[in-house]
């Protein structure tokens, strides 16, 4: 995807924050224009708010930027967040391709208002059709734990990082990445997979997003609404 369908969204995204409010601060490259775009703010126009980070990498951007970070000890007011893969229509979502999976569905489930922020590239029709569902394992018998989620239907396979050695999480967790022939039931394969001992956390979130700001490659920014409200562009296009 271009700069351009990421960059879009920071401005109305970041408009959504007002003074004084708990914001989750999502992870990965979109976010990290939403994150500038706050610090703009707060330069520009004394915008005060604190931050809840997702991951270790968010909370040194955030940090950096005079952004003020606190511990996730309470609900939040809002989060913000980028997504690898949104469901067209139903606005569930496949997260995790980043690594943060588990402290972003933390963040999200406590979150008053959850507002996804996408390049238009991310829409699908069907969720797993172009991404594996990341779940976030305990390190102990990940291998056994692998099993269990093949025999659930998965095709699991170990995150490694750039050294060939495994991905670890900022919780300190591995990573398997679980693609699907076909997923019917999504509810169902969540409570499937939680059900496993060894599973901390899964990328698929299936809780409600208020809206989805999505950005198009030429810089233009559709604002879609919840499902059910939905009466802006075409959510079937
Ligand atoms: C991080 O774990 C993911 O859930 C991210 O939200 C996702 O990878 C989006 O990243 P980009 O904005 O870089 O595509």
């Amino acid at each position: 995807v271009t700069l351009g369908a990421r960059q879009a969204v920071a401005a109305p995204a970041a408009a959504l924050v007002a003074q004084g409010m708990t914001v989750g601060l999502g992870s990965g490259s979109t976010m990290r224009f939403v994150i500038e775009e706050l610090a703009a703010r707060a330069c520009d126009e004394g915008l005060r708010f604190a931050g809840v980070p997702t991951s270790e990498a968010t909370a040194a951007l955030a940090r950096g930027l005079g952004l003020k970070v606190i511990r996730m000890n309470h609900p939040l007011d809002l989060a913000i967040d980028g997504a690898d893969e949104v469901e067209r229509g139903t606005w569930r979502l496949i997260k995790g391709l980043g690594g943060a999976l588990l402290r972003e569905k933390i963040v999200a489930e406590s979150a008053r208002r959850f507002v996804i922020v996408a390049g238009e590239d991310k829409l699908v029709d069907r969720l797993g059709t172009r991404s594996p569902v990341p779940v976030e394992v305990e390190r102990f018998g990940h291998a056994v734990t692998a099993r269990r989620l093949a025999a659930l239907g998965a095709r699991p396979a170990l995150r490694l990082g750039v050294d060939g050695t495994p991905f670890v999480s900022d919780g300190g967790n591995y990573l398997l990445d679980c693609a699907f022939d076909a997923i019917d039931d999504l509810p169902a394969l969540e409570r499937a997979l939680r059900a496993v001992a060894g599973v901390l956390g899964t990328g698929l979130f299936l809780t409600p997003v208020e809206r989805v700001i999505v950005g198009a490659a030429d810089g233009t920014v559709s604002v879609l609404g919840p499902p059910e409200t939905l009466s802006g562009p075409d959510r079937s296009a």
